[in-house]
This record gives C-alpha cells, structure tokens and sequence, in this order.
C-alpha cells in the first residue's frame, strides 16, 4: 500500500478546480471537493470525470461545516481556490467579496488547524494583489491593491503566512497571475472576447462592447498553473510562489490576435462601454516567475498565442454546435 494521497478542493466546479482535479485524479488521489449549496448546479466543467470525485455541501461562511467535512475526509492536501472572483463585482459586493475572499480562508485555516494541522494548505492568491506595484512583479514585490477583490486577497495571502509562522502549518500561497482556457468563465475579458468573436463568425453577433483596451495583462494557460500549484504542495519546506509567463499583452493585443484567429477585422465590431471601465484599474501586470522556475522547476507550456488559438477554436465549436442543435428543435 502507498501513501494515503486525498485531496479537497474548495471551489471545484470552477476552472482551477476543474483542471485540479484531472491532473490529481491522473496522479491517483483520491480527490473530495466542496460545493456550496443552490438551487441551480452548475457542475458543466466536471460533468465528465464527476463519477470519480465526491463532493461535500459546505460552505466558506459556515466553519462548522468546513470542520465537518474536514474530519469526514481526513485529507492529505487542502487546496482553497473558492472565492468571489470577478474583480467588478467587489465593488458592488465588497462585504460579500470579504466574507468568502478574505474571511473564508480563515475558517478553512482554522478546520485545518482544529482537526489535523498536519494537512497541507494552498491558498489561491492573486496578482491583483499588486496592483499599482510597478512591473515586474515578484514575491518580494510590495502589495498595492487597487479593487475590494485585492484588498481582500491580501488577507487570504498573509493569514496563509500567519497560520505558518504561528502554528507551523505547511501553508503556501502561490500568487497566480490571470490565466485562462476554454474553461473560463465568460465574464472574464479573454473568454468574453473569444466567445464573441465565435459568435461574429457564425453570424450570430456583431457587436462587442469592452472596457479599457490599454490596460496589460501577464494571461497564461490555466492547465500550466494547476500543476504549479500542486508542485507547491510536494516540496520539502513551506513557501510562497509567483506563477506567471514574463509576457505581457495589452487588452488590445488580446482582441486583435482573437479576430485575427477568425480572419476578422476588430475595428468592425469592437464598441467601447464607458459603463466597463473600473473604478480604479490596475494598469499594468508582469509576473517574474524566476523563483517558481528555480525551485519547482515549473515552466508554461502553451504560450499567449497558441492559447488564444485554442479558446478561440473551442467557443466556435461550441457555437456550431449551439446553433446546429436550434436549427434542428
Ligand atoms: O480583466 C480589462 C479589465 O476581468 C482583465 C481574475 O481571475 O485575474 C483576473 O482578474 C483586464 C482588466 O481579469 C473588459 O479592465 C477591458 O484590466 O479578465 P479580467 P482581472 O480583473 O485581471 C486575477 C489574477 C484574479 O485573481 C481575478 O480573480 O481587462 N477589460 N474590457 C475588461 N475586463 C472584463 N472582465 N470585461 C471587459 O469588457
């Protein structure tokens, strides 16, 4: 008999989650996730492997039921990537986006440190944690929030270091910066963007309306970063990590190599929305993933280009399929 290899996922219905769980389930854990109950399920990113994983109704608002859950599975490795994620949104929602981004990895912290502080911790941090830090970004990079979402971030980052320093946890926060895949959410601008231009091609769009094209982004590929994250968990010592590409676009870079893709011209159909524009932006992101290359050995696969390739490939499919099956009802 090997090791005793379990994994629990908060936020595993996710992308992150989702890609989490194929490459843990390749590496013959088993693996539990967290679901919070609602009366619409939205389980579409693990439908396929769904039979492989147990879930668990619990909550980041409720400890104990995070404690529950905790003694029931026992796990080897906590991974926190559930959150109130959407930058936009915490600023109408900035105590909501405190409860579940901020307060919420204390209450897994605190089950952890209750029942078995032996279990491994990664906590799901983010560049936006930067904000206005000028580029490049690193783990010694002072933080500068700009958003409720980043203000918030920042807590989970350093209560993920306390729990550390105080009790000894192996807690580690691997500060992602954005990366994206076909799985993404559709309100995030690199899917929102494909997904339109899928939908311009079909003829079943014309418009997009976007926010600031000039702000730069440091997008890799989410399929890369879920195994940085595991990487952290299998090291000998605790510690905190920068995942990123060291390239960076500009919004306006990601929508013409978009188009591109489809052979449409973007100034037919690119509207700007004043209504988009953030109360405060964060300008400019560029990870320095020297660190994470030196000691996890982690490197990125797939480039800026091939990935934008790939959503773009993946939304006209799904599009094609979409009108196909509306055609025929
Ligand atoms: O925006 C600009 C927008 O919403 C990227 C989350 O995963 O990564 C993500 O946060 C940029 C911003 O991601 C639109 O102003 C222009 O400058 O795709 P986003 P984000 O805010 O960088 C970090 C690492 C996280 O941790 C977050 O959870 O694109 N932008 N026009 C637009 N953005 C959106 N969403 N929609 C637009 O129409």
């Amino acid at each position: 008999m090997g090791e005793r290899r379990v994994a629990l996922i908060t936020g595993i219905t996710g992308q992150d989650g989702s890609y989490l769980s194929e490459l843990l389930l390749e590496e013959s854990y088993e693996v539990h996730g967290i679901v919070r109950r609602s009366s619409t399920e939205r389980f579409e990113r693990i439908a396929s492997f769904k039979d492989r994983l147990t879930l668990h109704q619990a909550d980041l608002l409720d400890q104990l039921s995070l404690v529950d859950v905790i003694r029931q599975v026992r796990p080897t490795e906590i991974y926190n990537l559930a959150a109130q994620s959407f930058v936009p949104t915490s600023w109408r929602q900035p105590l909501l986006t405190g409860e579940f981004t901020a307060l919420g990895v204390t209450r897994v912290l605190e089950a952890v440190r209750l029942v078995d502080p032996g279990i491994r911790f990664y906590q799901a941090s983010s560049s936006e944690m930067f904000g206005n830090s000028p580029p490049p970004q690193g783990e010694r990079t002072p933080f500068s929030p700009r958003s409720p979402y980043g203000v918030a971030k920042v807590y989970g980052h350093f209560i993920t270091v306390n729990y550390r320093e105080s009790y000894g946890v192996f807690a580690v926060s691997g500060i992602l910066f954005n990366h994206e895949s076909p799985r993404r959410g559709k309100e995030f601008v690199t899917r929102k963007v494909t997904d339109a231009v899928a939908r311009i091609k079909l003829g079943v769009a014309d418009e997009l309306r976007l926010g600031n094209l000039e702000a730069r982004r440091d997008w890799g590929y989410a399929p890369d970063y879920v195994r940085a994250m595991w990487g952290m968990l299998q090291q000998r010592e605790p510690g905190d990590y920068v995942i990123a590409t060291g390239v960076q676009h500009t919004v306006r870079q990601l929508v013409e190599c978009a188009f591109g893709v489809a052979g449409l011209d973007w100034r037919r159909h690119v509207r700007s929305d004043p209504s988009l524009i953030r109360p405060a932006e964060v300008d400019s992101l560029l990870g320095d993933p020297t660190r994470s290359r030196d000691r996890l050995g982690w490197k990125p696969r797939v480039g800026f280009e091939e990935m934008v390739r790939l959503m773009v490939e993946a939304d006209m499919d799904r599009v094609a399929a979409e009108a196909h099956a509306g055609a025929r009802a």
